[in-house]
């Protein structure tokens, strides 16, 4: 085996990528990922240790974040990237040792001698890192202490990848908390320990969710304050005549950077996937040169950036290997990385303008076609009454909420005929990319309220949260007994952040789909069936006419 991963949805045959990744992650890249994850947690062994006696370091703190950030499923694919990184762990792993002794030596208590990933020791050469990493991978991990617990153990790692997603963002607007980046060293460092329970995973695979919560909240607050509240908003999906510049991934911040940098140069800005949700801020649409929303879903990039005649910059997530044929005007920034590639530093997106320039752009204007974006929980809440009203009164029977990521597999067909299908007198709320199956369809209204609810990108999970509990506190019942259901795809880590979030709230009745997680192990399946009723999608007619039945959620 050259390389094992099985930290996505596509993990090759259902089981993991030995070989190469389906992502195009090569087994080299795949090794120095795992190393630096290992490397990581050695650090945190000192950071959480340190933390409890009341040190921080805040370029270790970001560290960790940005380090658990790259190895997410389609953000850095550049084995060079991983070697420098590996690197500057081991640097950051004995400043956080040095930390930790003086915090012992002042409070007057004795270091302890850490070993495992504490200790270890960066390889000279690349080859040689390469070859500590696969000692290191889950492959190794699963042998010794069997499959239930290591994929439980890469549950919880997941769980803290997308998390920290979500940290770097809040962080590129100013927002970050000691106690969140305390909770990222001290569930590392739980990792580490040798001798663990499946019910003791169990319990800090919820407390991830507890964590993503508050890193959500987070980072809905950066987002909310930086550029004012979502509100419903109509988005051109077709093309203006003229200079182009696509904006992929989900930083609002590169966004925004851009957009002040390509000001009064005649030049459109086009948002791509998840950054969609953008041209619901009003701090973000004001500029009258965002011009609407370019292409399909992330994994329709390859047939959309090659028709697309300008540049594109990747801000995050979900990179696909790129064509030559537009290799030389795509452009990677923050965690993103791709060998070849441009890469921006330091936020200057002149090349990205100046390839922007030179591309011929869009020749004449598409027909129109637009759709709303722009859900946020407020924009939602601010029409409570109303909707209490509609529910009270029987004109909405029960809402759906579709939501989560979109990706290749042709079973994913079934979100997309799950939301056509559901009755005339049901909401559907979605977020994140899987809504690029259904969004350009018409669903309608119901006394005034659309019938499709978009409420953003799938750190907004955050505000289906705050609505589903403000329903549950208008009705005076528990989420879980509210005509509400939680259809969800998932993809990558980001998706298991949320997961987690959703059960460490006690909901329960999730259908996840297109399959259940590789690392999820049938005795694991088992509990989760047993402690949250959640369950895999069948088919999608079937599966409404369970939910509607009620049989289910009574
Ligand atoms: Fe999608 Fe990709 Fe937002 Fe993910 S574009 S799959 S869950 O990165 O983060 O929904
Ligand atoms: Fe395979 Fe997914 Fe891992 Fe890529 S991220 S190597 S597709 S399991």
């Amino acid at each position: 085996m050259e390389m094992f991963c099985y930290q996505c949805e596509e993990a090759a045959k259902g089981t993991g990528c030995e070989v190469k990744g389906v992502c195009g992650k090569d087994a080299e890249t795949a090794a120095l990922q795992d190393l630096l994850i290992h490397a990581v947690k050695g650090v945190a062994m000192y950071g959480h240790r340190a933390g409890l006696l009341g040190r921080r370091d805040a370029e270790i703190d970001r560290f960790i974040v940005k380090a658990l950030f790259k190895t997410v499923t389609n953000v850095d694919f550049d084995a060079e990237s991983f070697v420098a990184m590996v690197r500057r762990a081991a640097e950051l792993r004995d400043r956080a040792k040095v930390l930790y002794e003086e915090a012992c030596r002042l409070e007057g208590v004795k270091a302890e001698e850490l070993s495992g990933p504490a200790a270890w020791r960066p390889a000279a050469d690349r080859g040689s890192l390469v070859e500590q990493g696969i000692e290191v991978s889950v492959a190794v991990e699963k042998m010794r202490i069997g499959a239930d617990l290591a994929g439980l153990k890469e549950l919880l790692l997941y769980g803290l990848k997308g998390t920290a997603a979500y940290a770097c963002h809040a962080a590129n607007l100013g927002r970050e908390d000691d106690g969140v980046y305390g909770r990222f060293h001290e569930a590392l460092d739980f990792l580490t320990r040798e001798k663990v329970s499946m019910e003791e995973l169990l319990e800090r695979n919820l407390a991830v969710g507890e964590l993503n919560l508050k890193v959500m909240e987070l980072l809905d607050g950066a987002n909310t304050g930086a550029y004012g509240d979502p509100s419903p908003t109509r988005v051109r999906v077709t093309p203006v005549k003229g200079k182009a510049l696509l904006v992929s991934g989900h930083d609002l911040r590169d966004l925004e950077d851009i957009l002040k940098q390509t000001e009064g140069k005649g030049i459109n800005v086009y948002t791509h996937v998840e950054m969609l949700p953008a041209h619901g801020y009003e701090g973000l649409r004001k500029y009258g040169h965002l011009a609407g929303n370019y292409g399909g879903s992330w994994h329709e990039q390859r047939r959309d950036f090659e028709a697309f005649p300008g540049a594109i910059v990747m801000t995050t997530n979900c990179l696909q290997p790129p064509r030559e044929s537009y290799k030389a005007r795509l452009f990677t920034t923050g965690p993103v990385a791709w060998p070849g590639v441009e890469h921006i530093e330091g936020r200057d997106f002149t090349p990205a303008i100046e390839a922007a320039l030179a591309a011929p752009g869009f020749a004449e204007d598409g027909a129109e076609e637009y759709i709303t974006v722009g859900f946020g929980h407020r924009a939602v809440l601010s029409e409570a009454d109303r909707i209490v009203e509609a529910v009270k009164s029987g004109a909405i029977r029960r809402f759906f909420l579709i939501g989560g990521c979109d990706g290749q597999k042709s079973g994913r067909n079934y979100y997309t005929e799950f939301a056509e299908n559901v009755p005339d007198d049901c909401v559907i709320l979605t977020l994140a990319c899987g809504k690029f199956r259904f969004n350009r369809l018409d669903f309608g209204e119901i006394d005034g309220i659309p019938r499709l609810l978009d409420m953003g990108q799938c750190n907004d999970a955050y505000s289906a949260i705050k609505v589903a509990s403000a329903l549950a506190e208008a009705f005076g019942c528990d989420v879980n007994q509210l005509p509400l259901s939680l259809v969800i795809s998932w993809y990558e880590q980001k998706a298991v952040a949320v997961l987690l979030t959703l059960l460490h709230l006690g909901i329960r009745n999730i259908k996840i789909g297109p399959s259940l997680p590789a690392f999820l192990t049938p005795k694991v399946v088992e509990v989760l069936v047993e402690r949250f009723n959640i369950s895999a999608i069948d088919e999608a007619r079937k599966d409404l006419d369970t939910i509607l039945a009620d049989r289910v959620y009574a």
